[in-house]
């Protein structure tokens, strides 16, 4: 066993995203890219000597492999233990659990989210840090900041650790604890729900059906699902992770999730539907015949989540994205709590968390999760759903149209246009962009724009600032569309177009979603021209 000083130089383009550094498979296998990276990580946060850290990752294609890496560059910097999920899988969302549970220092969570996988798909790695959350950007920035000057990194020479076997093993003087992925994750989801009321509800005749589109939500999903509530064998389908997701494109939205939404929307339909993706953190949920928004689902989760035991003493405040639709403002308005708006990524909510602020935290793009982690979690909304469902007992349909009746509806879609040259999609960014201040006052598509501007955060607990969020266009009346580029792709650029429309009823509550935005929409392509400067006759993906 040798510790070795290996020189390297920088590598151009490690600059993490939205959620961590994501990049084609066959980079991140490239000479020294990993390594780089991960010894840049560790400088950024003073070195990892006597520190203890929590190691997993999805299952995708190079996940053993860069976990092995990470291993012996951990032992080589002197950490004192890693712990890490059997198989060197970890759902984001159990990472985030065993990193608080036990008091880790932090952790390294291999994944690429949503994107595909396999060795000409994409890999991922993230940072998380002792609240178990996503290193804000502060910590972010230095790790880029470190790539770009880095001439070594420091690796044992050793053989591989034995990631199915459970238990203790040593590299040198590290300590290296394989750990169930499942057992801690779902115990701490028994100490939140309602368990033996929702296997009730399964119990009588209650039907479901989750996709784990062949990512790493199957065996935690089959756990909890089938083995402690009941559900019927069979619930959870793409249950078995595979490298590479068995082709699939592991994003629960309609389009990709496009099985379960067949099925739901077909005659003899399930009561209940839902999908996680890649790594565990995102959710799509489906009533029988009827789709619910991220946004609306956030909306009426935060309304009913005092009926869990978890929330029984009420919610603290709420936080969404900028993006994500206003519906949950609402819902805080009549709970007499406060709603914060942050910017897209879902480390912007942990100082918040960490602070006591708020509770249940949203993001339009598919991500729900609460104060019991750091990260969003999809089998936790999930099961609050179940558990609301078993509590109220009324089929998702009813439930939704309650709500809409009580708040009013926002009306909300998402428009993708994705893997465009990066230079046209920041040419459409830069021509909104100037035009911002002298939008408020102009009227267009029968509605008049109210303010116009940049989104910036000023975070609440730390006072950090963070700018150039997003371009905002608000109208009168409560409609909005927002226009951003996606940090979390591997190729090109990605425009995302956020559309908005609130109706207040009781009349136009069931209008189909892109009928009812059609003059945002069209104000939309007016003013920001993406149709016309890029070509496209329109979105690659709607949601
Ligand atoms: C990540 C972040 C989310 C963010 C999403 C979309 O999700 O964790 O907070 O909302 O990306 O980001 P973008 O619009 O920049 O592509 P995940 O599930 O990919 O980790």
């Amino acid at each position: 066993m040798q510790n070795l000083t290996i020189s390297t130089q920088p590598i151009a383009g490690q600059k993490p995203g939205t959620s961590g550094l994501r990049k084609k498979t066959s980079v991140f296998m490239s000479r020294h890219y990993l390594e780089n990276f991960i010894q840049s990580t560790f400088d950024a946060i003073g070195g990892v000597q006597g520190k203890s850290l929590v190691l997993g990752g999805d299952g995708r294609y190079f996940n053993d492999r860069a976990a092995q890496v990470i291993l012996r560059m951990a032992a080589a910097n002197g950490a004192a233990r890693m712990i890490v999920g059997q198989g060197a899988v970890l759902s984001t969302p159990a990472a985030s659990h065993l990193i608080r549970l036990n008091r880790a220092d932090g952790g390294l969570i291999l994944s690429a989210s949503h994107n595909p996988g396999g060795r000409d798909a994409d890999f991922g790695v993230k940072y998380n840090m002792a609240n178990g959350g996503p290193a804000p950007e502060a910590v972010t920035e230095a790790i880029f900041a470190r790539t770009q000057v880095i001439d070594s990194y420091r690796v044992i020479e050793t053989v591989d650790v034995d990631f199915m076997k459970i238990g203790a093993q040593q590299i040198g003087k590290m300590e290296v604890l394989v750990v169930d992925p499942v057992s801690d994750y779902a115990r701490l989801m028994e100490s939140l729900f309602d368990f033996p009321k929702i296997r009730a509800l399964f119990a009588n005749g209650f039907r479901m059906r989750f996709d784990a589109m062949c990512a790493v939500t199957g065996p935690y999903a089959t756990e909890i699902l089938e083995n402690r509530l009941g559900a019927a064998k069979g619930t959870v389908t793409h249950g078995t992770p595979l490298p590479d997701f068995g082709g699939m494109h592991p994003d629960p939205n309609p389009t990709w999730a496009h099985e379960l939404m067949d099925e739901m929307m077909g005659a003899d339909a399930p009561d209940f539907g839902a999908a996680s993706d890649g790594d565990g953190d995102r959710n799509m949920v489906v009533g029988r015949g009827i789709y619910l928004s991220p946004s609306d689902s956030l909306a009426v989760l935060a309304g009913n989540a005092h009926l869990a035991p978890g929330y029984r003493a009420g919610l603290k405040g709420v936080a969404r994205s900028m993006p994500t639709s206003a519906a949950v403002d609402r819902v805080a308005a009549a709970l007499g709590i406060a709603s914060h708006e942050t910017p897209t990524g879902w480390k912007f909510f942990g100082n918040l968390l960490d602070a006591g602020k708020v509770t249940i935290c949203g993001e339009e793009s598919f991500g729900t999760g609460s104060d019991h982690v750091r990260e969003k979690d999809g089998l936790w909304a999930v099961l609050l759903w179940l558990n609301i469902l078993a509590e109220r007992n009324e089929p998702v349909v009813e439930i939704l149209n309650g709500h809409w009746r009580r708040f009013g509806r926002n009306y909300y879609s998402r428009h993708d246009y994705e893997a465009l040259p990066i230079d046209q999609a920041e040419a459409v960014m830069g021509a909104l962009r100037t035009r911002l201040t002298m939008l408020p006052g102009t009227r267009i598509e029968g509605m008049i724009i109210a303010a116009a501007d940049d989104f910036a955060y000023s975070d609440p607990v730390d006072g950090s600032l963070s700018k150039s969020q997003g371009l905002r266009i608000l109208f009168e009346g409560g409609s909005r569309f927002v226009l951003r580029l996606s940090g979390t792709g591997t190729e090109g650029a990605t425009i995302r177009l956020y559309l908005e429309s609130y109706v207040a009823g009781p009349e136009g509550l069931d209008v189909e979603v892109q009928e009812a935005l059609t003059p945002v929409i069209r104000a939309a392509e007016a003013l920001a021209g993406i149709r016309a400067a890029t070509g496209r006759a329109g979105p690659d993906v709607v949601t």
